[in-house]
């Protein structure tokens, strides 16, 4: 009888364990990974974006997606990474929109030396129907433009001398960003224009092969250029925005209601990012002062020297950009400086 006891209670043991893995619950499906690469450190108010974003996405898709974030071009330059995009081997990235004029020339227009008056004006332009079209050109790319968020205005910086005047600029190394544009500006300026990858423009000014560069004032402050450039010069001379990109051939792949998670934590997103760049804006501007560097505002007139010499720019590249785009900019652009 005992001998039966044992067999039966083994049976309900086996029978229990059995039944125990049948109801198993199934396994959480696995965490989709979305990458994000940007050339920019993650003290950059780019970077402080991506937080937001991947905040935003993590939360309203309840941990479905999990974001990571790659600073210092660590999964390559904005070219690159939109390349890696188009081929479907990245997911996103947040490159300024002028290296990729060459993949989409609508995006040109914001190489237009002094295009916008003021960072309000960009920000209605690039968040209006204008900047939505620009975004929906990109589709035929194999990239989805979510938003656009805020590099900023562009400032020279150099090792040189103290900048007032475009004379003062006359045969100077400027690093540029790869597009025809900045190159034409520049040589229209008397300087000497080196198109590089962001990654590569702190050793080459530390080498001196270069002699300076231009970008806005996070982006000095940010990853340090005051250490090896002793003058700025806030010239302001182009807006470039970010544009957060996704590949085309995830998104195609996402259904509608995810879809809008990311767009809607791109815009989130881009709100909060203009606002610690703005804040980056009014406070470095001192610190880079701080710092060691002579920083240089100049007077209207001085301002105006800029201009007249970048004006040609406009002649020679507004029929490759597209007329239509640019006298849309510009119209948008008028409505908006009348009120
Ligand atoms: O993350 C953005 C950078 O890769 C780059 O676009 C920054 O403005 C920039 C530059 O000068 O290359």
């Amino acid at each position: 009888a005992l001998c039966i006891a044992v067999v039966m209670g083994l049976a309900v043991l086996a029978a229990g364990c059995g039944g125990g893995d049948k109801k198993a619950a199934p396994a959480a499906p696995a965490k989709k990974v979305i990458k994000i690469s940007i050339g920019l450190n993650e003290q950059s108010h780019e970077y402080a974006g991506l937080k937001k974003f991947k905040e935003e996405v993590e939360k309203n898709s309840k941990g479905r997606y999990e974001v990571q974030l790659y600073a210092n071009a660590q999964l390559g330059d904005d070219v690159k990474a939109t390349e890696a995009l188009r081929a479907g081997t990245l997911e996103m990235t947040a490159p300024s929109t002028s290296p990729l004029t060459g993949m989409s020339k609508e995006l040109g227009v914001f190489d237009l030396p002094f295009i916008f008056p003021n960072s309000e004006v960009a920000y209605k332009v690039l968040d209006g129907p204008v900047g939505q079209k620009i975004l929906d050109s990109l589709q035929s790319k194999g990239l989805v433009g979510l938003a656009f968020w805020d590099n900023g205005f562009r400032h020279l910086t150099n090792s040189v001398r103290e900048v007032k005047t475009p004379e003062d600029v006359k045969g100077m190394k400027v690093r540029t960003m790869q597009n025809p544009m900045h190159l034409a500006a520049w040589k229209a300026l008397g300087a000497n224009p080196t198109p590089m990858p962001f990654s590569e423009v702190f050793t080459a000014m530390q080498q001196k092969t270069i002699d300076g560069q231009e970008n806005p004032v996070p982006t000095i402050y940010q990853q340090k250029f005051y250490e090896v450039q002793k003058y700025c010069t806030l010239t302001g001379h182009i807006y470039t925005p970010f544009v957060v990109l996704m590949s085309k051939k995830v998104w195609d792949g996402m259904s509608k209601e995810d879809q809008k998670i990311f767009k809607d934590a791109a815009v989130v997103a881009r709100d909060h990012e203009r606002k610690v760049s703005a804040d980056m804006n009014k406070s470095q501007v001192e610190k880079l002062r701080q710092a060691g560097m002579t920083v240089t505002e100049l007077t209207p007139a001085q301002l105006k020297a800029f201009q007249d010499a970048v004006a040609p720019v406009y002649g020679e590249f507004s029929g490759k950009i597209g007329a239509d785009i640019v006298k849309a900019v510009q119209e948008e652009v008028k409505k908006l400086t009348k009120k």
